[in-house]
């Protein structure tokens, strides 16, 4: 074991309504299969799954275009719960489920660090922003939006009463397709934005580094939300919104390496895993992986694969 043993909850979160196509509510079962809890637990970490929850009854249409909004806020409603009860314990780790998850894993995030009387940092390692509202999106699929509401945008009356950030403490990791709306919101409220442009010119290293070091700055908590989508394509196929061009796998490996080292990670977003488009769980296996590095998991730790 390296650093802390911690204690991690595991929520599972079958939410496919926020994304256009089917098969997101597939990937709790997915990321269990691929052994996120044995993953975990082999570094010394005790992990609890608290299973999979189910969304809050009730009704909400939101003025603009926002489908299955009611869906969205019902799983929001009780993963911001849910979530809390997790991180009053110790680490929470939700397996996604689309990118939607987020309106209710922020949440939780932001009530447990005003608890704290602490800021809370989001790193976002995504192909996209996910900054639309309802008024700004051309699809009309939520898990387009989680960001722009829980970085306070006008448009999500309604959906979850929780505190919410400025876009300064946003960190937009890997991006390389924002829409035009998006782009001229995140200038205007000064959210960090780094492209993939970026990131060939100066480095994830060099880009995690500074984002730390104003979570450390700050003395402040920090929520990692990982998109299959940041990860280049034919590395991670699994994923209903590919972009090419994306992160390696050893730049999302080091990523979270540095999160790990880091030790300011109080929560952790598996999102977008589509397991129906997924080449034999390959994609799953990076997640679990991926969420390893984030809690300890060393090169060194690795035994050298058989030739
Ligand atoms: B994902 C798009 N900006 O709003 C929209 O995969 C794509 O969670 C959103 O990052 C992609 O529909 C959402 C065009
Ligand atoms: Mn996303
Ligand atoms: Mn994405
Ligand atoms: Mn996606």
């Amino acid at each position: 074991m390296r650093g802390n043993p911690r204690t991690i909850g595991l929520i599972g979160v079958p939410i496919e309504e926020g994304a256009g196509r089917q098969g997101c509510s597939m990937g709790p079962k997915a990321l269990r299969i691929a052994g996120i809890a044995e993953a975990l637990a082999s570094l010394g970490h005790s992990v609890t799954d608290f299973g999979d929850v189910s969304p809050d009854a009730g009704e909400l249409a939101l003025p603009g275009t926002a489908h299955n909004a009611a869906v969205v806020a019902g799983f929001a409603a009780a993963l911001a719960d849910l979530g809390e009860t997790a991180l009053a314990e110790g680490a929470a780790v939700y397996l996604g489920g689309d990118h939607a998850l987020s309106f209710g894993s922020v949440a939780a995030a932001l009530r447990f660090a005003e608890r704290q009387r602490r800021a809370l940092h989001v790193l976002w390692l995504d192909a996209h922003a996910d900054f639309n509202t309802p008024h700004t999106s051309t699809s009309g699929n939520m898990h387009g939006m989680p960001a722009a509401f829980f970085c306070g945008e006008p448009g999500f009356d309604g959906m979850l009463a929780c505190p919410k950030m400025p876009a300064t403490r946003f960190h937009l990791v890997g991006a390389r397709s924002i829409d035009r709306a998006e782009v001229d919101l995140l200038e205007a409220r000064g959210a960090d934005v780094n492209d993939m442009a970026a990131i060939d010119e100066f480095g994830i290293g060099a880009i995690l580094r500074r984002i730390l070091g104003e979570v450390e700055r700050d003395d402040a908590l920090l929520h990692v939300s990982l998109d299959v989508d940041f990860i280049e394509p034919e590395t991670a196929p699994g994923v209903g919104t590919t972009v090419p061009g994306g992160a390696t796998f050893r730049e999302a490996h080091l990523a979270m390496e540095m999160i790990h080292r880091s030790a300011r990670m109080i929560s952790l977003d598996l999102v977008e895993l589509n397991p129906f488009l997924d080449d034999r769980g390959r994609s799953a296996r990076l997640m679990v992986e991926l969420a390893a590095s984030a809690f300890g998991r060393r090169i060194f730790d690795r035994p050298t694969q058989p030739a």
